[in-house]
């Protein structure tokens, strides 16, 4: 009997229109033949391809749900059926689109001024300008209502005083988006980081994500002027809002991950000979491979509900929480079973595997660890918060 594709099995591509259909394929080539070719010796070497972002600009990646700017207007479902293709190849190039888009110009197309929108987002969606999003400090990541990070009026100007930790690409970024205190509650401003007193330093020794860039931030009396505050970020709301969106696409991309680990071990199924015949007659291998495609199809599903919710406007925050704790778990059980499917083979370079696996722990940590969404899941259904 001929084998039928991961993706053509139950056709969920039919739920699609020809517009999304469009865009996951200019997604699925730029994957397949730009990021895919090196990956691996990229993620070997601690290597970020600074050269792609141009190019993921020029074919309208960058903001590319956003709509006005320069930016492409393309719908959530649009979006995360790029997220899906990018992490396909890895997760870093997802986390990259999702930092630009969802985090930094996200930011300011929901908070920035007429003015603030028309100088940057032209110039982020392209490429020109790097963005990241610092929120997160050395202690307590969950916690961003502890922030430490300080910003004092002086006469036209702030002064940011601080530390923030794990921020994406920070050290080739042109501006940060930096969350810190005031007086009046958080803050958002666009802090250039040429500014005095702005150091980033890539965080070194990580095994997941080693083909993209997180950073220590210190803001050493970094002063800015009013004109850089974000004008409509009043509270934690403002960068709760923005993790929303990023949490959105990785509903979707994790989900690249787990087909890409699914693909590997159908092929391996039929490539690899043991007992005198291919590992994919066992009963014990096609039953993993049942459960893998389950879950891979589930999960887009899920993913799919999400995003024509949030192209109606319903999508709430509870919701996210529920997508974005399955997949990754299950993007991360799928890569094992994947794994255990590949044999020894299964831990090297050469399949994407292990590295999906390290990168899905990543993945599973930022953006709300599985244990903060487990708890807003928890509030949702009973109405008690058991964050503290
Ligand atoms: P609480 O402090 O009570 O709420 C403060 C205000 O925020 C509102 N809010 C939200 N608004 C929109 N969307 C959401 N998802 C929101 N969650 C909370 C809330 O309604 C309240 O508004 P207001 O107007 O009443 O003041 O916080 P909470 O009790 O609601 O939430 C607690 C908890 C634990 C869920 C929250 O603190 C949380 O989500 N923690 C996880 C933080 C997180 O995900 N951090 C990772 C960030 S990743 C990063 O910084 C690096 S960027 C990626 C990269 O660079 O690679």
């Amino acid at each position: 009997t001929s084998s039928t594709s991961v993706d053509d099995l139950l056709d969920l591509g039919s739920l699609l229109t020809d517009d999304e259909r469009a865009w996951q394929a200019k997604a699925r080539a730029f994957a397949q033949d730009r990021i895919v070719p090196t990956i691996e010796a990229d993620f070997e070497d601690k290597h970020f391809r600074s050269e792609f972002i141009p190019e993921l600009g020029a074919a309208g990646f960058l903001g590319m749900h956003l709509s006005c700017y320069g930016t492409a207007g393309a719908g959530a479902v649009s979006y995360g059926l790029a997220c899906l293709e990018l992490e396909a190849a890895d997760s870093g190039w997802r986390t990259f689109v999702s930092v630009q888009g969802s985090l930094a110009m996200s930011a300011i197309a929901k908070f920035g001024s007429e003015e603030q929108k028309s100088e940057w987002l032209p110039r982020m969606a392209s490429g020109e300008v790097v963005g990241c999003f610092a929120l997160t400090e050395p202690d307590g990541g969950s916690d961003p209502a502890s922030m430490g990070t300080r910003a004092v009026r002086d006469g036209d100007d702030w002064v940011i005083t601080g530390a923030k930790r794990w921020i994406g690409l920070a050290s080739i970024a042109g501006i940060a988006i930096v969350w810190a205190q005031t007086e009046d509650g958080v803050r958002g401003f666009i802090v250039p980081t040429d500014s005095a007193g702005f150091s980033a330093t890539p965080i070194d020794g990580k095994l997941a994500m080693r083909a993209s860039i997180q950073c220590d931030i210190v803001f050493d009396g970094v002063r800015v002027p009013e004109s850089l505050r974000l004008p409509d970020a009043i509270g934690l709301r403002g960068p709760f809002s923005c993790l929303n969106e990023a949490r959105y696409g990785i509903i979707w991309g994790v989900m690249g991950a787990a087909r890409s680990c699914l693909e590997a071990a159908v092929e391996r199924s039929s490539s690899r000979q043991v007992f005198g015949g291919p590992i994919g007659r066992f009963q014990l291998t096609q039953a993993k491979l049942a459960d893998m495609f389950l879950e891979y199809e589930k999960g887009v599903l899920l993913a799919l509900h999400t995003g024509r919710r949030k192209e109606a406007g319903t999508l709430t925050p509870e919701q996210i929480s529920v997508g974005k704790l399955n997949n990754v778990r299950e993007a991360i059980a799928i890569a094992g079973l994947a794994r255990s499917i590949l044999g020894g083979d299964g831990v090297t370079d050469a399949f994407p595997v292990m590295r999906h696996m390290a990168n899905l722990e990543a993945v599973r940590t930022y953006e709300g660890t599985d244990e903060i969404h487990a708890l807003v899941v928890g509030r949702a259904l009973t109405g008690v918060q058991a964050f503290r």
